[in-house]
């Protein structure tokens, strides 16, 4: 059964941009029907003092099921030499799980939907552009507009090249 599921990434250490772009053509393998939302500057929620992030969701088309994207996920922060040192501390890439359907895992090391996805601006703008559907009631009232500023900086194509730069200001 084909699954529509939704990932959201994010980096704020190192090459930013090159975290992104390894882990949407590593996804792109997982599915077919691919489609990445813009990439956003946005402000560190949480945590020590740290960088700002560039978060992107992508949106997949793929037999894999919550579980099976969830270790998918860990392969790829690893290889982005991802290390875990403190809670919401700087990362060179996450790769979160958001959305399998709309189905409900509660697990120990997987809740689905991601349990913050709907309170995130970081999440939801990104998500807005590649499934409105769930960036609207019964799901989200409106997008917190509290967390900073969130800025469209641009597209990872699916060639992966950060297209124009620091175009436009959105997240209201
Ligand atoms: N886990 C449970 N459910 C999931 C899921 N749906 N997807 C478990 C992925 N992982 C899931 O995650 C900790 C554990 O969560 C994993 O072992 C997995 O089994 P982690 O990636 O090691 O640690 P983390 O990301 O620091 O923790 P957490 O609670 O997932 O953090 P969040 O809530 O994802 O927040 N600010 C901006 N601007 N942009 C960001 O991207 N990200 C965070 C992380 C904080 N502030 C941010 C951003
Ligand atoms: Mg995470």
């Amino acid at each position: 059964m084909t699954h529509r599921a939704l990932l959201a990434l994010g980096s704020n250490l190192g090459d930013r941009w090159s975290h992104l772009r390894g882990a949407v053509a590593a996804l792109a393998e997982l599915g077919t029907a691919v489609e990445t939302s813009s990439v956003y500057e946005t402000p560190p929620v949480g945590g020590p003092e740290q960088g700002s992030y560039l978060n992107c969701v992508v949106r997949l088309e793929t037999d894999l099921d919550a579980r099976a994207l969830l270790e998918a996920a860990q392969r790829i922060e690893a290889a982005a030499d991802r290390q875990r040192e403190v809670r919401w501390g700087p990362r060179t890439l996450d790769v979160d799980v958001l959305w399998v359907d709309g189905g409900a895992v509660d697990e120990p090391d997987l809740e689905v939907p991601h349990p913050r996805m709907f309170e995130r601006a970081f999440v939801l703008v990104p998500l807005r552009d590649v499934a409105p559907d769930l960036v609207a009631p019964p799901h989200v009232a409106e997008i917190p507009d509290d967390q900073g500023e969130i800025v469209r900086v641009g597209e990872l194509g699916s060639g992966g090249t950060p297209a124009s730069g620091h175009a436009g200001v959105t997240g209201a």
